[in-house]
């Protein structure tokens, strides 16, 4: 198959972007470099990169048949939503219909997209199921289920299968640890490679659903493939099934870190901090055949230590 992966040069796009290629498929990466680098992609004669905005991107730019897309484009932060939910709203939700829109150009039957389980807000149950009530508390949230809204109206417009992975928490290599808001693995475990503080928000009993990238790339592969009616939007959630808290993370990580020993300081918790957080996984291992490998554990911190 030939894929289109927007946001390929990303953290979970060039996992994806790789998967994709070991297993004989051609890729076209699309991705305007804001957060992603070429670093991350492999050079590889079945791949071909074109720098630009996916909201720029024509038909004509795109010369060879393809077969389906990842949409992965997005600017992934609840806080950058809330401090620019404008140009957030262009990267998040404009983006996503400007890539069904491609779809309909280019005659492309598949589309699989990335959403989130920001979607949900604060889950009024545990673990939380697709069929769970959606009420973001972020503009990133709200732009992530309207992305869904837009694709089940237009898949079933032009007879497109489209799925949306609702994505819990991914960590994994080349996760971005630079800014306050990074995912809390690649912080701490930026911290303890360079043996500085870490900071624990609350009392560190919150529980999140982490899950390993290499999965999701997994599960992005499934959604390209998998058997669907043409004119349905599928949303599945994506995680392992299981929570963590981050007083058991930091255990985990601390086995893989021995050398590491500076303080672990306790801060009041974020504002609209969620306590737990947890997918139901059925529906992506009963439609997806989606089964998770890599839950956190000291094998996988050892692969983030480095
Ligand atoms: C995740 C997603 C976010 C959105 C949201 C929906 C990531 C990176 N973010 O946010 O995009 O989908 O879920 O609910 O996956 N923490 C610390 N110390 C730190 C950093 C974080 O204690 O240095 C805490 C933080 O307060 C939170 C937990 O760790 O309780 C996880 O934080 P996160 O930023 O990795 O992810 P989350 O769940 O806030």
């Amino acid at each position: 198959m030939h894929i289109l992966v927007t946001g390929g040069a990303g953290f979970i796009g060039s996992h994806l972007t790789e998967q994709l290629l070991d297993t004989g498929n051609r890729v076209t990466v699309v991705d305007n470099l804001s957060s992603g680098k070429l670093s991350n992609l492999p050079e590889h004669s079945n791949l071909k990169f074109i720098q630009k905005d996916i909201l720029a991107c024509k038909a004509e730019d795109f010369t060879e048949k393809i077969d389906a897309i990842a949409h992965l484009a997005a600017i992934a932060s609840v806080n950058f939503s809330w401090v620019q939910p404008l140009e957030a709203h262009h990267n998040n939700l404009s983006a996503t219909l400007a890539v069904i829109q491609l779809c309909e150009a280019l005659n492309i039957s598949r589309l699989v997209f990335t959403s989130s389980a920001a979607v949900y807000g604060n889950p009024s149950q545990l673990p939380i199921s697709e069929e769970h009530p959606t009420a973001p508390i972020s503009p990133y949230g709200l732009q992530k289920l309207v992305s869904e809204q837009y694709a089940s109206l237009f898949s079933q417009k032009l007879g497109l299968s489209s799925v949306g992975l609702r994505l819990f928490n991914v960590f994994g290599p080349r996760q971005a640890p630079d800014s306050e808001y990074s995912g809390v693995i690649s912080i701490f475990s930026n911290a303890m490679k360079q043996g500085k503080p870490i900071t624990i928000y609350g009392d560190g009993k919150q529980t999140r659903d982490f899950i390993y990238v290499k999965d999701v790339a997994i599960a992005f592969t499934k959604a390209l493939l998998a058997p669907l009616e043409a004119g349905s939007c599928l949303i599945c959630n994506i995680g392992t099934g299981k929570r963590i808290s981050l007083l058991e993370i930091v255990d985990i990580m601390k086995a893989s870190f021995p050398q590491w020993n500076a303080p672990i300081n306790f801060a009041p918790p974020r504002l609209a901090d969620i306590r737990h957080s947890q997918a139901d996984i059925l529906k992506a291992s009963s439609v997806l055949d989606f089964m998770p490998d890599g839950v956190m554990n000291p094998e996988i911190v050892q692969i983030l230590a480095g």
